[in-house]
């Protein structure tokens, strides 16, 4: 292993380290073209060029750095660079920097590809900014509608389509994008694990062999705005009490249901007035489970035992986002597997672009081991030692694949 350390492999993820620090709930906030993530562009960019390739900007916002000349049949490896509010170091960035050195090695060792290839980051994977995890690849894949998608707003009220003017493209053109899919001959995502999985194994990788069906609704709750101190608790219509109900409902409909996840990791209060009864609250819902009925079920428990009228409110719940569950071809998986010596097949319950993808190209993912199993936190962490073997093995990948 000394020798991959001796060619500064993974000095990436150090030279990004400062990039985008969230001082208020510490560890990263980097989200779709506003500073931090328009910094890593830049850097990408920059890390990329040094090595040679040709770097362009799809009509979607996702970044390709090419080795040779863009063509059908590429192996394509990559991942993201932004982050959930207060983010990890390692979800998306290993991967991207892994993907980089592993190119990085091949060059050392005056290797020459026999087909494309190019190391992709895709735009908005976490949604943080529109609210739709993996905008980039679905918008790339066609796997969101691109009106619909335009009409994406932010917390500030800008459009997807503004903010694309602003980064530079043409919101007309933002969609489908088939000769990039026509492109991809493989798609592959190394990426930090966000679980226990590889811990209780007792190894440093793995290969995917599915995610879980994943979900995204605004929970909306109205009743009367009110002054706090001038009205009575019994003249109330507090969506807040309501809104309370609704949280423990998503555990219990969770917890009635094996293996489901359910989050309400977002709620806004309007207007938002310490001395002010709210007139309105929404709490975001992430719902997954093992199969699509399983994870639709679980919201449909939960819609039902919503208490609203309790509290003299109103409610609605809207489907903002929806990724079926996801079974990597498992042929290929095994093979990636046998190439690196037998490495396990994990299942996560962790999204990725990787998922979006393997409905429409040959696609496989490799996970690194997070010592803590704890991820979308700054306690998320990899060793030196199993981050350099995941270079290793992308790296011996890319020599059976190109
Ligand atoms: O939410 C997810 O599972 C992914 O990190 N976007
Ligand atoms: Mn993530
Ligand atoms: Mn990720
Ligand atoms: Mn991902």
């Amino acid at each position: 292993m000394p020798d991959l350390v001796a060619h500064g492999l993974l000095a990436g993820l150090d030279e990004i380290a400062g990039t985008g620090r969230d001082l208020r709930a510490g560890g990263y906030s980097r989200h779709l073209w506003q500073g931090a993530d328009l910094e890593l562009r830049a850097w990408f960019t920059e890390r990329a060029e040094r090595l040679g390739l040709a770097v362009e900007v799809d009509r979607n916002g996702n970044t390709w750095a090419w080795w040779g000349a863009p063509g059908p049949g590429a192996v394509v490896v990559g991942s993201h660079l932004d982050s959930v509010p207060g983010g990890g170091a390692y979800d998306g960035p290993l991967g991207v920097v892994s993907a980089l050195d592993a190119v990085a090695r091949l060059q050392a060792a005056g290797f020459v590809p026999t087909r494309p290839c190019a190391v992709l980051v895709f735009a908005e994977e976490e949604g943080s900014r529109f609210g739709v995890a993996c905008l980039g690849s679905r918008l790339l894949s066609g796997a969101i509608d691109a009106d619909a998608a335009r009409r994406l707003t932010d917390r500030a009220g800008i459009t997807l389509a503004e903010a694309a003017v602003t980064a530079g493209l043409d919101p007309a053109h933002l969609g489908r994008d088939q000769d990039a899919i026509d492109r991809i001959g493989i798609f592959l995502e190394l990426h930090v694990e966000q679980g226990r999985g590889l811990i209780d194994l007792g190894e440093p990788l793995a290969v995917a062999s599915s995610i879980l069906a994943h979900g995204r609704w605004r929970l909306s709750f109205t009743g009367q705005g009110n002054h706090a101190g001038a009205t009575l608790m019994t003249d109330r219509r507090d969506p807040m009490v309501a809104a309370a109900h609704a949280i423990v409902a998503v555990q219990q409909a969770a917890l009635a249901s094996p293996g489901a996840r359910a989050t309400v990791g977002r709620i806004e209060a309007v207007p938002g007035g310490t001395n002010v009864i709210p007139s309105a609250v929404h709490a975001w819902l992430d719902a997954r489970a093992e199969t699509d009925v399983q994870a639709r079920a679980v919201v449909a428990d939960i819609t039902a035992r919503l208490q609203a009228p309790h509290a003299g409110c109103s409610a609605t719940v809207v489907e903002e986002s929806w990724t079926s569950t996801v079974a990597f071809d498992a042929e290929l998986a095994a093979r990636l597997a046998l190439v690196l010596g037998g490495i396990p097949a994990l299942p996560t319950g962790a999204g990725h672009d990787a998922g979006v993808l393997a409905s429409r190209v040959p696609t496989a993912m490799l996970f690194v081991r997070n010592p803590t199993g704890i991820s979308h936190s700054p306690d998320e962490f990899a060793t030196l030692e199993d981050c350099l073997a995941g270079v290793e093995a992308l790296d011996t990948l890319l020599r059976e694949l190109l």
